[in-house]
């Protein structure tokens, strides 16, 4: 005679039942999520800056908001960590890459490589040159030649017009090196009193920035240094740094101007050290990701989306300190 079944057996398969159905229910919704979560490849350029920094962290938290897979690669400013990076997510079959180029020029291959791909390409805070303009969807960024203007045109008031200038440039060949230099000097070209006698890159680290102001102040000419035009705050800071240990009074004995508005440049004129900063917004995860989703959408875009941005001067840093975002 067959045994009946005890408790302990009916427990035990209303158990494995349950845990079948849980299963099932999971693998369902885990595959329906699947199918709809929208993968984002990002090729970030490193963490040369406070402005990256700010940058990276709006891109990984708007991805995760939004329930969006990021794939997010850092390049250590190197092109060819970016390359790489860039068939990884062809290889991994993203919906879409974006990526913010170290440098201008030499992204036609690969580029051509993802359109055969047939995967849309979104440009994240700098520019590429490429002859097919098609080879990327949309570019949305800072217009850096307008900040180099920005930058000029404080100075030009500041110095009356009168400024023997060096300038601390950004990563060679990228598009915010080129475009503020370029903004700058079309304006200093109304004014023929402002010079700019020294420009070195400090590749937008702080490090660097130091090491080469370090170097400009030690030069014979030195005393004659009136201003300092860096192309982001960080090299500004490291600036800084240089006059004070070489004991000279930097936002006094040299007027100061760089770009980005991040929050170290607003305590350094909170303290009267530097003079102007020309705001570059880094916190554009949200636009980012809206042009993702309209990509998935099948929604137009424009080829190009710029970002609201502000000069802020010493008399203001008080103020908008514990106001600032990054
Ligand atoms: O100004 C600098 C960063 O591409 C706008 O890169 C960005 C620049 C920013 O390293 O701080």
């Amino acid at each position: 005679m067959d045994n009946p079944p005890n408790r302990t057996m009916i427990k035990a398969k209303m158990k494995t039942t349950l845990l079948l159905v849980t299963l099932v229910a999971v693998g369902a919704a885990h595959s329906f999520s699947a199918d709809k979560k929208i993968v984002v490849g990002f090729s970030q350029i490193g963490a040369e800056s406070g402005w990256r920094t700010a940058n990276t962290e709006s891109i990984k938290s708007e991805a995760a908001k939004r329930g969006i897979e990021l794939k997010f690669a850092d390049a250590q400013q190197k092109q060819e960590n970016q390359i790489k990076a860039l068939r990884s997510f062809i290889a991994q079959g993203v919906d879409v890459i974006a990526f913010s180029p170290v440098v201008e020029t030499g992204w036609q291959p690969v580029l051509t490589e993802i359109k055969r791909a047939k995967i849309p390409v979104i440009l994240s805070d700098r520019a590429v040159k490429v002859t097919d303009n098609s080879l990327y969807l949309t570019f949305i960024g800072s217009d850096f030649i307008e900040e180099g203007r920005r930058a000029a045109n404080w100075l030009a008031k500041a110095s009356g017009g009168k400024a023997i200038i060096v300038e601390l440039v950004g990563t060679p060949g990228s598009a915010p090196a080129i475009d503020r230099k370029k903004g700058f000097e079309e304006v200093l070209a109304k004014y023929p009193e402002m010079k700019i006698v020294k420009s070195q890159s400090g590749d937008f680290t702080r490090a660097k920035g130091k090491e080469v102001m370090e170097s400009f102040l030690k030069s014979t000419d030195a005393k004659q240094i009136t201003a300092l035009f860096a192309h982001n705050d960080d090299m500004a800071l490291g600036a800084i740094q240089a006059m004070e240990e070489a004991g000279s009074k930097p936002g006094k004995d040299i007027l100061i101007v760089s770009i980005d508005g991040v929050r170290g440049a607003f305590e350094a004129m909170a303290a009267g050290k530097l003079n102007c900063t020309v705001e570059c917004n880094p916190l554009i995860g949200p636009q980012l990701f809206d042009a993702v989703e309209a990509v998935m959408a099948k929604r137009p875009l424009p080829k190009r989306t710029t970002v609201q941005e502000g000069v802020f001067e010493q008399s203001q840093a008080a103020a908008e300190l514990p106001k600032r975002k990054y």
